[in-house]
């Protein structure tokens, strides 16, 4: 069976990565529908040596046949546009975070939680930051029982889009900045998404919130420290956990090995580590530097490096996909 497709924000970084992972996964198409701002409507994109014309997004668009919507056009947009799908009978994967805390919304990474999709019409791809993390932490709390967890994330311009890699581009050669409010180039800032009353960003707050709801661990301790730095692509997050149980480091190392999705690099003597150079362009999450905490009984740090356009935001969602017409 083929199916009809789709991409709603397609001309944007994540909307053409969508176009490139189906493309690579094979993903059974009938007719796709690219969809857009009126501002980006005209465009030409090529898929599967087909030329495609963006159209414009409007609630029009879905009284044609389409059984999936791939939506990454920003959470107003989603808020508006999400429900009319819906309402068309049209199963939508968002990748915005308008509608990843509401309970009626499954919020999946496939390799994680993928009992948690019923019949749901709308499900909520998670923040890049969370997905990566969220595939290691499942294995290790099976097995050890996670108490408390400590994130401090070293995230790349890409998230912000073509802006943030135009910022970064753009202060290397010495020029102002026009995303952020100061430079990246040669910099690191401590603000991702908007500050709260809290004192924590958005961004933050949106790992702590999204990992207990993926974990199905709503008491989790859990706290995060975000932080934007001059990588053009693939976010890395210092990972400290704090366990339940007693743990021996091999067997831990070798069930984080044997999980489908994570790839394994933790040969220090060889100088082998995640690093995001590496892991951009790959759809796996990489996880290394794994050693125990000795400040507390039974804790442990881990070094989580993903392409976080693809396992991010692309390839989740795609995954997302392939687990409803499996279904
Ligand atoms: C960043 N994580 O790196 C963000 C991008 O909630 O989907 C994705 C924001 C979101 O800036």
């Amino acid at each position: 069976k083929k199916y009809n497709i789709a991409i709603v924000g397609a001309t944007g970084m994540v909307g053409r990565t969508f176009l490139k992972v189906l493309e690579e996964r094979n993903f059974p198409i009938d007719n796709l529908y690219l969809l857009a701002s009126s501002r980006s409507c005209g465009t030409k994109i090529n898929f599967k040596n087909k030329t495609y014309i963006v159209e414009e997004l409007k609630p029009e668009s879905f009284s044609k046949k389409i059984d999936i919507a791939l939506f990454s056009a920003g959470g107003d947009l989603s808020r508006e546009m999400a429900p009319v799908a819906v309402s068309c009978g049209i199963t939508v994967i968002d990748n915005s975070s308008a509608w990843r805390m509401d309970p009626a919304v499954p919020l999946v990474v496939p390799e994680v939680n993928p009992e948690a999709i019923k019949d749901n019409l709308l499900i909520a791809n998670p923040n890049c930051s969370t997905i990566q993390v969220a595939v290691p932490l499942k294995v290790l709390d099976d097995l050890y029982g996670i108490k408390r967890v400590i994130y401090s994330t070293y995230q790349a311009v890409s998230g912000s889009g073509v802006a943030g890699v135009e910022d970064l581009k753009n202060g290397i050669e010495g020029k102002e900045p026009s995303n952020y409010p100061y430079p990246i180039a040669f910099n690191c800032l401590p603000h991702i998404d908007d500050f709260t009353e809290s004192g924590y960003t958005k961004e933050e707050l949106k790992m702590i919130d999204e990992t207990r709801k993926i974990l199905n661990k709503p008491e989790l301790a859990i706290t995060s420290t975000c932080v934007r730095v001059p990588v053009e692509n693939g976010h890395s997050v210092s990972v400290n956990l704090e366990f339940e149980k007693e743990f021996d480091l091999s067997e831990l190392k070798e069930a984080l090995k044997n999980k489908e999705g994570i790839v394994l690099q933790d040969d220090v003597k060889n100088n082998i580590y995640p690093m995001p150079i590496n892991a951009s362009g790959f759809d796996e999450v990489f996880v290394g530097r794994i050693r125990r905490d000795y400040s507390v009984k039974n804790g442990i740090n881990l070094w989580v490096v993903a392409d976080n356009i693809r396992k991010g935001a692309a390839t989740n969602t795609v995954q997302i996909a392939e687990l409803l017409i499996k279904k």
